[in-house]
């Protein structure tokens, strides 16, 4: 399914968001009586079901925020929002119920790419269209769903591994990594950008690998392991800025000077990752654009006016060093 995307991806459209300018900009309010509110008129929103991972990290956050700042009912919709706390379990749940309730579309960012056929199957039964934001499903029928927006994370990785490859490893290095939540489409295509833009410099060596959830804590956690077994990890290469942020606190804790006595890698580039990386504790961070609302309110409406969308939508990425992290931070949107 990722190959199939990947090659599908090159003959599909690039959205470039907001913080990279040209955003696509949510849609007039659906009517005039949707403004004035009014209960005969709540039946002119669209109703859309949307099942939120979690709320794990500073990305999630700024995610949901985007999402419910764009699907507002000034914008036309009726926004009906779950958070499944990082649980597969939970997200199924709260789709079934969307499904039960009958609302117009169901959005859902999928906490692991498997599993997902049958729920969607239903949904595809009962006449609702589902979109996929942020992170992808491994099914292997693409009629389940209408649209998959989000960033290409296998790209990430390769970003994230070619720097390091360049910068870093001039010298044999060794490398811990703090992976994503087990399972999910972040985690393995990270994962695997990663290891096949270094594959070809014997330098580098990775020499533990381990999931921190995307969190802080367990990042933290996680780190702290490594750094007991090991007394010569030269780089920490973190599937979020989050578990960087964690692995900071556990080298500081053991006497060690992030950023120079180990090196540390991250993916996302929220404000906290941005500020690291501005004081020296970062050292290089590819971002992840978290606000994808604006592009959903637009999705959505051309869905529900049965217009064309296209299967694939790959959300641009920059990627940042020391100097341009301090000159973006002023103007950070998230
Ligand atoms: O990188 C991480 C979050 O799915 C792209 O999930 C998202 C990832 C993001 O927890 O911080």
């Amino acid at each position: 399914m990722r190959r199939k995307l990947a090659v599908a991806a090159a003959a599909m459209a690039v959205l470039t968001l907001a913080a990279c300018g040209g955003t696509t900009e949510p849609e007039e309010p659906a009517t005039e009586d949707v403004a004035e509110g009014g209960d005969a008129m709540e039946g002119d929103l669209v109703v859309v079901g949307f099942s939120q991972v979690g709320a794990e990290s500073g990305w999630r956050a700024a995610n949901t925020k985007s999402i419910q700042d764009n699907l507002t009912k000034e914008n036309g919709f009726d926004l009906k929002f779950s958070d499944a706390q990082q649980k597969q379990e939970n997200q199924i749940q709260a789709i079934r119920s969307y499904i039960a309730q009958g609302v117009d579309v169901i959005a859902f960012s999928p906490v692991v790419e498997s599993g997902w056929d049958a729920v969607l199957e239903e949904a595809k039964a009962a006449g609702i269209p589902v979109v996929l934001t942020d992170r992808a499903v491994d099914s292997q029928d693409d009629t389940l769903y209408e649209t998959f927006i989000g960033s290409d994370f296998v790209l990430e990785g390769e970003m994230a591994g070619e720097w390091v490859s360049e910068n870093l490893a001039t010298e044999p290095i060794k490398v811990v990594e703090l992976q994503g939540t087990t399972g999910s489409a972040p985690a393995i295509d990270r994962k695997e950008g990663f290891e096949s833009a270094t594959a070809d410099n014997p330098n580098v060596e990775i020499i533990a690998s381990q999931t921190g959830n995307f969190t802080r804590s367990e990042g933290k956690t996680v780190m702290e392991g490594f750094l007991q077994a090991h007394d010569d990890i030269d780089l920490v290469f973190a599937h979020n800025d989050d578990m960087g942020l964690g692995a900071i606190e556990a080298i500081e804790a053991a006497g060690l000077v992030p950023g120079e006595d180990i090196k540390i890698v991250t993916i996302d580039a929220v404000k906290d990752g941005m500020q690291a990386l501005a004081d020296g504790k970062i050292n290089y961070i590819v971002e992840c654009n978290p606000l994808l609302g604006p592009d959903l309110v637009d999705i959505i409406n051309k869905v529900m006016a049965g217009d064309e969308v296209e299967k694939r939508i790959v959300v641009k990425d920059l990627a940042f060093d020391q100097e341009a992290a301090i000159e973006a931070l002023p103007d950070r949107q998230y």
